[in-house]
């Protein structure tokens, strides 16, 4: 790290004395890395011709006109703030923020009585989280490509999983993964294992990245401690059955064939504490076969844990030692491993070094011969271990046997050819299987590019989750905005095309072609079984204590000038949007109440809230809505 060369480059240049300084902190939070910290072996280019930022010789471009469409979609987690956002590409531009696990002021997300249902409540009908950490979010599939129907998203806090209709862009259901705790890694399966009618997505599956003891009764000793690998329905969002293995799950990857499920794991150890999870030279990415595991739980093979009722089968290394019968197969790969991703060939599952300088490519045929008893030693599913650069983390695709990976400590992203490098595995020393290195700025973790984990990999455009951005944007204050980095990678070379910032912390997306959603713009008022569909049934019930207020909304106006309750009645307000008009949304707040919700077109939503002090409440319209906007209102009076 400190040979004089690298000393007298840094003084030269300001860049690299940064970038000296990132890989300095880096590795001390990093132990045992001294292995990792040589260069690349022969193979690799050099890191000094990474090509300079700036868009000549790009074929794309990353600025639109005033009044252009954007021609992807993006998805992106959110990371701990808890939603799903919504990008533009190759803008950049953010369209929208879908909540899911935490509350959201904007749409009165966690406040509406719909939602909190969505989200889950407590005996007092509280919610029962207000956090969540979202990391990996993917779609549904069909024929390996995406098909509109939903998106995924993953809360680490706690174990929970959340679909998105990518109709309406709405969260419509949220499952907590029973015994689970760190849930991570996420993906939905391609098709059927075994139904070649079933093309699509029917299953999504979940990694629990700790280990805890099942059940989860205090114990402190780690030999106790398990991890569970996770299948969710796509349909109902119920759990279809769990594996319990060693190790830790981490990141996920599905085959195109249905057939491969896999999680990465870095834990093989099952070590407690942080020293005793890098004592191994080798981890492993675990294979599920998905058939086996679904005949076992079919014929009763499996347990039950605590008061769950999920099947939960066995999927231990000594429970799975015959190939012909086993249900998991660990192969071997380097220390710590990060991202697991599927190439768009349909061949490989590339797992990302972190740990350890290296991709390592897994045939997955091979895998397969292996459960069939035909392929001896399930190593020999490696088809390529190569040396990519320091702290390799997830792998992206561009269609044309090209992979780029994140190379987090080197704040790289190195783009290598997956047959080449299959070759300098074999012993073609000659074989030059990196073809490029692109500075990003700074410390990636996440990359993708459009359509990359698809059939329809297209090489155009890869974007870059730098977790640093330090000196890239105007300093405002002590939390810096992360910055995602767009690359053209439509030539040999990767060219830097723009700097994003963007709030913390994005972790995973995915961009694919705007053609692939037909997103609706007005709801359907016969899918809310409580709409008020028409401004007559407007008014106020009781029954008690309890009151129901109904009203609508037609811009300027709600169909209610005012409305009477008692002080402490519990009242239920439904307001129904009754404009049918694309873009027009109403908003209703009540002053002293705590609510804010709003209601887009031909939507129905509700509220239940306590009526408070004796007095005059003027409830407004939040959401900008038409010329007499400010005059749209409805007073609450509370009698005593
Ligand atoms: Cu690499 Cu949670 Cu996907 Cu973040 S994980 S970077
Ligand atoms: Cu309705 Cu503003
Ligand atoms: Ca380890």
């Amino acid at each position: 790290m400190t040979d004089k060369k690298t000393e007298s480059l840094q003084e030269a240049t300001p860049e690299l004395g940064r970038r000296r300084f990132f890989n300095t902190t880096a590795l001390v939070g990093l132990a045992g890395l001294a292995a990792c910290t040589e260069k690349p072996a022969s193979g690799g280019a050099s890191a000094a011709s990474a090509p300079a930022a700036g868009s000549h010789g790009a074929a794309n471009a990353s600025h639109l006109k005033p009044g252009e469409l954007d021609t992807y979609y993006g998805l992106w987690s959110g990371g701990h703030t808890g939603d799903m956002r919504v990008l533009g590409l190759p803008s950049g531009r953010e369209l929208l923020r879908i909540p899911c696990f935490v509350p959201d002021a904007l749409v009165g997300w966690g406040h509406t009585n719909e939602s909190k249902k969505i989200m889950g409540t407590k005996a007092d009908g509280n919610l029962r989280y207000s956090v969540g950490d979202t990391h990996h979010t993917h779609a549904s599939y069909k024929d390996g490509n995406y098909d509109g129907r939903y998106a995924w998203i993953n809360d680490k806090i706690n174990s929970r999983i959340a679909r998105i209709r990518l109709d309406y862009f709405v969260c419509d259901k949220i499952t907590q993964l029973p015994n689970v705790q760190g849930f991570h890694g996420i993906f939905p399966d391609k098709r059927d294992p075994v139904d070649p009618a079933i093309n699509y997505t029917t299953r999504v599956f979940c990694g629990g990245e700790f280990s805890i003891p099942l059940p989860n009764a205090g114990t402190d000793d780690a030999k106790q401690y398990h991890s569970l690998f996770s299948c969710v329905d796509a349909e109902t969002m119920e759990l279809r059955w769990q594996v319990m293995i060693d190790g830790n799950c981490d990141l996920v990857a599905t085959s195109y064939d249905g057939k491969l499920a896999a999680t990465n794991q870095y834990n093989t150890e099952m070590g407690a504490k942080y020293e005793d999870m890098m004592s191994a030279e080798r981890d492993a990415c675990v294979f599920f076969n998905i058939a086996r595991i679904e005949e076992a739980v079919k014929a009763g093979k499996f347990k039950t844990i605590g008061s769950s009722k999920v099947p939960v089968v066995d999927g231990t290394r000594a429970a799975n030692a015959d190939a012909k019968s086993a249900l998991t197969a660990y192969v071997s790969v380097p220390k710590n491993p990060h991202g697991v991703n599927a190439s768009p060939d349909q061949k490989y599952f590339i797992c990302a070094g972190k740990l350890s300088p290296t991709a390592t490519v897994i045939e997955l045929s091979k895998v397969l011969e292996w459960f069939d008893g035909k392929l001896e030693k399930l190593d020999g599913a490696i088809a390529a271990e190569v040396e990519l650069g320091l702290g390799p983390l997830h792998t992206a695709f561009d269609g044309r046997g090209n992979a780029y990976t994140t190379l987090f400590l080197d704040s790289q992203v190195v783009k290598w050819n997956v047959d080449k490098a299959i070759a300098f595995h074999k012993g073609d020393k000659n074989a030059k299987y990196v073809v490029d290195r692109i500075d990003v700025h700074y410390q990636p973790g996440h990359i993708n590019a459009s359509q990359s984990e698809t059939v329809a990999a297209d090489g155009k455009y890869l974007a870059v989750g730098c977790k640093f951005s330090k000196d890239r944007f105007l300093p405002v204050g002590p939390l810096h905005a992360e910055n995602e980095q767009l690359i053209d990678i439509s030539g040999e070379k990767m060219v830097l095309m723009a700097d994003h910032p963007v709030r913390g912390e994005p972790h995973d997306f995915i961009i694919f072609k705007r053609e692939l959603l037909k997103p609706k713009q007005v709801y359907n008022l016969d899918d809310f079984p409580h709409a008020v569909k028409d401004p007559k049934e407007s008014g106020v019930t009781r029954n008690g204590k309890k009151v129901t207020v109904k009203m609508t909304s037609q811009a300027p106006a709600f169909s209610l000038r005012e409305f009477k309750v008692k002080k402490g009645d519990e009242v239920t307000l439904i307001l129904t949007n009754l404009d049918k008009v694309e873009d027009l949304t109403h908003g209703f707040a009540i002053p002293g109440h705590n609510v804010n919700f709003i209601v887009n077109p031909q939507e129905t939503a509700s509220v239940t809230f306590t009526a408070g002090d004796p007095g005059v409440y003027w409830c407004y319209c939040t959401h900008f809505c038409h010329a007499l906007h400010l005059e749209m209102r409805t007073r609450m009076i509370v009698e005593a």
